[in-house]
This record gives structure tokens, sequence and C-alpha cells, in this order.
């Protein structure tokens, strides 16, 4: 069936003009979120619920990395639960609860405790969606409504808010004279680079969706990647009604290698740090009967599954190397291709990835006794 008839696969097709979008919004001038990251104290706590956690962790870490802050991602259900683990009392933080629909009643609930907790804790919604209760409750709503999408699982809007955040924070490091992985060039190149990589590999995710009986699923990603190999295995649960799992790449010896078989598709993240030890687990996996997918700019041709990402052309003329590509630009760079493969996995098992099964946009509960 004609993918484009899905509403998720527009979604994530949209994914450069939404990038796009951001762009000229970001162009017109710094959105609250650069005020706060100027202003805010050394502590911050993102929050939010499935992917939103996960993209949550994903500036978390950039965060620390780039600007030495302390930075920590929790599911808001755990912030509710046992904030001290995360809070030393009447500290002065700053909570980024994260909601695409701005109504997930855990990340509500995160919001208004952390100013329970500490007046002088400062939060800031993220979200798509405006005059959603998020937007009304922080004290600093940041609301991307271009990139508000319709579809239940969250696809582009998750790459655009991460792009969002890099951007901003890249602006506040070059201020600050900080080294970070990132520059505006690159982020720019990266919108190019997306729409190629989904272009050059589309059909190649299709085929390895198709693969069967592949239904044990595992992500893994290390350092920045590792958000982004729990959103892939995430987003194949959703779609595909498999259980994925994710992991750091190496702690998949100690234990979780006991269940490959050759029921078993193991996706790799390459990392800037790791890829040489990421390539002898991927070669272990498929000696004990595993089917590897290797993503990253350079994989070895020996590797029959390769999704190939190439880092964003480069503006310097004459350049002879081409630059190497950064932790967070693969973030970017893998995200589109994983939700593809959520995609196209759900439809090979004939599911429909607009109505995922026990799924709603978002998660309202009534009555949460926290
Ligand atoms: C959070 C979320 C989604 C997930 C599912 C249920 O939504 O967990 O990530 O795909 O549809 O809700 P939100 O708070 O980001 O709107």
């Amino acid at each position: 069936m004609e993918a484009s008839r899905y509403q998720t696969y527009r979604e994530i097709q949209k994914t450069v003009p939404a990038l796009k979008k951001v762009l000229e919004r970001l162009f017109q001038g710094p959105t609250p979120l650069r005020r706060r990251i100027e202003l805010g104290p050394r502590r911050w706590v993102f929050t939010g619920c499935g992917s939103s956690y996960y993209l949550g962790q994903a500036m978390a870490l950039a965060m620390r990395r780039v600007l030495k802050r302390e930075a920590l991602a929790c599911p808001a259900s755990e912030w509710l639960l046992y904030p001290e683990l995360l809070l030393a009392n009447g500290e002065f933080l700053t909570l980024v609860g994260i909601s695409r629909t701005g109504k997930t009643t855990e990340t509500l609930r995160a919001v208004e405790r952390a100013k329970e907790l500490s007046t002088s804790c400062h939060t800031i919604g993220l979200t798509c969606s405006l005059g959603s209760p998020l937007a009304q409750i922080a004290d600093t709503p940041v609301v991307l409504t271009e990139v508000e999408e319709e579809a239940i699982a969250m696809t582009h809007s998750f790459t655009a808010l991460l792009f969002l955040f890099y951007w901003e924070m890249t602006a506040y490091a070059q201020q600050m004279g900080l080294r970070g992985d990132l520059s505006f060039d690159l982020l720019r190149g990266a919108v190019t680079s997306i729409e190629e990589n989904l272009r050059v590999n589309e059909a190649r995710i299709r085929q390895i969706a198709t693969l069967h009986p592949l239904d044990s699923l595992i992500f893994l990603g290390a350092g920045p990647l590792y958000p982004i190999a729990c959103e892939g295995a995430l987003k194949a649960t959703e779609l595909a009604l498999l259980p994925a799992r994710s992991y750091h790449p190496l702690e998949f010896r100690h234990g979780p290698r006991a269940t490959v078989n050759d029921r078993t598709l193991a996706f790799f993240l390459l990392s800037e740090r790791g890829a040489s030890v990421e390539e002898d687990l991927a070669w272990e996996l498929q000696s004990l009967g595993a089917t590897v997918v290797m993503v990253g700019p350079e994989v070895s041709s020996d590797f029959e599954y390769r999704l190939v990402v190439p880092p964003p052309p480069t503006e310097k003329v004459g350049a002879v190397h081409e630059p190497p590509l950064h932790d967070s630009l693969r973030s970017l760079l893998y995200l589109p291709l994983l939700q593809l493969f959520g995609f196209y996995k759900a439809l090979s098992l004939g599911y429909n990835p607009d109505t995922p099964m026990h799924s709603d946009k978002s998660v309202i509960l009534e009555g949460l006794a926290f």
C-alpha cells in the first residue's frame, strides 16, 4: 500500500520542512528558551513522558557536554514520586517540562510540583500546542506551533524540538566562548543531509522492515546516541507492536547477549568515539545469528545492511577531507531513519501505524494521586 496514505509517514516526511520552519523562526530572533539558558541556574531537570522524556534525555546530555551545567532528565512520574533523588531541598533550578501535545497529565503535574517543592524553581514548558495546559502553567512557555503533528506517534516534532534546543544552546555557547560539537553551519547543513538521507535510505529501510521472522529488536547507542536508541525502540514498540530494547552498546555483552538468535535484528547507531568497538560487537552478534543494521557515516561494506549517513556538506571550498560527523548531529540525522523503520515494520506486519494499539496521542489520567 502507498506509504503516503498514512499520516505517520507524512509526518516523518515533514521533518525537513519542519526544520526549515524552525530556522525561519530562529532567524526572527531568539526564542524565550535562549533567554532562560542565558539566565538559568547551573542545575536543570528535563522531564516528560515517552518520546518527550527521551527528548529531554538528549537535551540534558547536550547541556552537560557543551554548557557544563548540571542537567538531568527523568520521566515525569519519577519526578513526582521521588523528587528528592533529583533535588536538594530548596535548590534553585530550572525544570523543563516537555510535551508535544502539552496535555499529558504527569508532565503537567511535574511542572506544578516543581513550584510546590521550591519557590525558586523556574519552569519552562516546551510544547507544540498553543493554548495547551502546559503552555499556560509554565513560567516560560516555549511553543513551536510550526511543528504540531496530527499523528498519534511523535516523529518530526521530536527532531525539530531537538534542533531548536541545539541551536539555542549553540548560540549561547558561542557567546560564552564554549566549544561544543555543533555550529550554526553544521545545523543548517543537517537539514540538507536529512533530506538526502531519507531519500537514499528509504528503500533499504523498507527492505529491512520486511525481513521475517526478525522479531526481536535491539537498538544500541552510546553517549548522546543512547536517547536516540531509546526512541528508536519506542517507535518500533508503539507502531509495530514489537517489544524492542535499547542499550548502551557494550552493556549488551553483560547479559542481554544471551537472548541473541537468528530472529534478532540489531541496529547499531555508530558513535563518533565508539565506532570501532561497536563494529566488533556487531560482528560478534552476527556470529551468534543476529542480523545487524549499521547506521553511520562510514560503514564497512562487509556489512550487508547499512544505512549510510554522510556528514553535512562543508561550506569550505576546496576542503579535501570531509569533516567528522559529531555525535549531536548524528542524533538528528539518525532519528528520522529509525522512525521510518518503525513505520515500515508496522506495515510489514499488517498493522496500521496511524492507529497503534492501546495508544493515545497523550495520556490523560483522571484523579492522579500525586
Ligand atoms: C507523550 C506520549 C507520547 C507517546 C504516546 C503517549 O506525549 O508518551 O510520547 O507517543 O502517544 O504520549 P506528549 O506529552 O509529548 O504529548
